[in-house]
């Protein structure tokens, strides 16, 4: 933590630098707060978009509107930019606002305690094989609700002799050229890298539990002249943004409260279907049987046509078990592979705290989440927790828009904690008991009525059907509640 700060400036501690943590430094920087440390196990920031490099990892939101309102990029040079054009941007970020020295690559925060007698967090950092303890007066946990990656507990899995991974740890050195390639899973990560592998691999074989709803994909390069035209009138990429966002935004509506407005979207899903698998069995087998729109909706024109192709079969029977050398489904049938690449997503719901996380009187986030799943206020607070703040917490995820335009709702709130923290001369706020309760009980309501919670199994849900990863309906309504604090809500000391 830098040591030089002007009396009464809180020492702030962010874990991650992926958009939420550079988002949030940057803010702090424009504060004039200079006395901040971001920690980030790993050696470059970017977050997720540094760690999933799958072939054709890409974003399923327009690049014009997947990115921070205060640095546009007039230079994107695809209307859905691809992982590595984002972390550029991410980079080029954390570049122009001289985020380095602030920065500390290697350093993976195990645990943060609130002392209930300094009221003061203590750290432990784990640096290579050294640990190292810091002090700070607010922490902000911006790791990322899909950074922990989930293998399957499938039986065998641990005994398979080929090669195995995770979409989200890509082995590249390892050659699929030629192979007989096993995939698990057919959800965002999945649809994405199946087209390009494909055309590589001798033989495909795609296990899908659930078929997800596709939309085809509008993405095509944006020219030169385009570029130019952002890069001299910045007004015109601006009102671009706001098209789209609203254009986003609109789709909220039917997930949250007017499920038959998705009747449209669904004929037309189906019609897209139709005419890319002209295979009545096949097209069969890729049909959903639960609402458009309660598992995420899918952006890929190329998935479908992939799997014509000759070199692939689509597997719809359950996988039974791992063998040493392929995958045995519950009919009995095996078949022998050569490589296993689990396309089965994040640890989201029914996990615990992303690390120890102790607050006033020892309560135990961890213990707290396994327990009662987890919960927080406006996604950024957490009762018994004094000065600890998320971004991307709980139930703030969307299924229809730009998580950027969340993560900086978020960050806009905490800077308004900070404020709020300084105007009233404290030096701690906790939100109350009873406001994240109210809170929640409102947003348990409304997610009732939504097209989630429609009976098919998503990682939106908790295993006793909780939706605990989404915001329930209109991002701008969020933006409008974490504009200003209300204190009434929160205990100061
Ligand atoms: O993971 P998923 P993902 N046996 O959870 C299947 C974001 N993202 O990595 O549907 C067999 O969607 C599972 O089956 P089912 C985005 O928010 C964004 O693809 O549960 N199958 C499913 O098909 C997304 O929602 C982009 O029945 C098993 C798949 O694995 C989130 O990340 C790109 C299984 C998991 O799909 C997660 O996407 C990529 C088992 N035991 C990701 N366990 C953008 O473009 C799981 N499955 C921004």
């Amino acid at each position: 933590m830098p040591a030089a700060r002007p009396a009464g400036t809180p020492r702030i501690a962010i874990v991650g630098s992926g958009f939420a943590g550079i988002g949030m430094a940057i803010c702090l920087k424009r504060m004039g707060i200079a006395s901040f440390a971001i920690y980030e196990a790993a050696h470059d920031v970017g977050g997720t978009w540094r760690d999933n490099v799958y072939p054709g990892a890409a974003c399923d939101i327009p690049s014009h509107l997947y990115s921070f309102s205060f640095e546009p990029n007039p230079s994107w040079t695809r209307t859905f930019a691809s992982q590595s054009e984002i972390l550029a941007y991410l980079q080029h970020c954390a570049d122009k606002y001289g985020l380095a020295p602030f920065i500390r690559f290697g350093a993976r925060v195990s645990a943060a305690r609130f002392d209930d007698a300094t009221r003061v967090w203590q750290l432990d950092i784990v640096r290579g094989g050294s640990r190292e303890r810091v002090e700070a007066d607010i922490v902000i946990a911006a790791n990322g609700a899909l950074s922990r990656p989930a293998l399957p507990a499938i039986p065998g899995i641990e005994r398979f002799a080929g090669k195995l991974f995770h979409s989200a740890a890509w082995d590249h050195d390892y050659a699929l050229e030629g192979k007989t390639v096993a995939v698990i899973g057919t959800g965002a990560s999945a649809i994405q890298f199946v087209p390009r592998i494909q055309p590589r691999v001798a033989q495909l074989h795609l296990f899908q539990r659930t078929p997800p709803w596709i939309m085809p994909r509008p993405d095509r390069p944006i020219s030169e002249r385009a570029q130019r035209l952002f890069r001299r009138f910045p007004m015109s990429q601006r009102l671009l943004r706001h098209a789209l966002y609203w254009q986003h935004e609109a789709r909220a509506v039917a997930f949250v409260s007017h499920p038959r407005l998705m009747k449209g979207p669904t004929a037309f899903s189906l019609a897209y279907l139709a005419r890319r698998v002209p295979d009545a069995h096949l097209r069969e087998k890729l049909t959903p049987d639960y609402r458009f729109g309660c598992k995420r909706v899918l952006l890929s024109s190329d998935y479908y046509p992939a799997l014509a192709q000759p070199n692939v079969e689509l597997v719809t029977t359950a996988i039974g078990e791992i063998a040493t050398d392929g995958i045995v489904t519950t009919d009995g049938r095996h078949r022998a592979v050569d490589a296993i690449v689990c396309a089965t997503g994040f640890q989201v719901n029914d996990v615990g705290a992303p690390f120890t996380v102790i607050g006033a009187n020892g309560a135990d986030l961890d213990a707290r989440w396994r327990r009662d799943g987890p919960e927080a206020y406006l996604g950024t607070s957490v009762a018994g927790f004094p000065n600890f703040f998320m971004i991307v917490g709980p139930n703030t995820g969307l299924g229809h828009n730009s998580m950027v335009y969340m993560i900086e709702s978020q960050i806009d709130y905490i800077a308004d904690c900070l404020r709020t923290l300084a105007r009233r001369g404290a030096r701690t706020m906790t939100v109350t008991d009873a406001a994240q309760r109210a809170f929640n009980e409102r947003l348990q309501h409304t997610l009732h009525r939504s097209v989630w919670q429609t009976g098919c199994r998503s990682w939106y849900l908790s295993a006793s059907g909780k939706n605990t990863a989404l915001w329930p309906g209109l991002s701008f309504v969020f933006k409008h509640r974490t504009r200003r604090v209300r204190v009434r809500d929160y205990s100061f000391a």
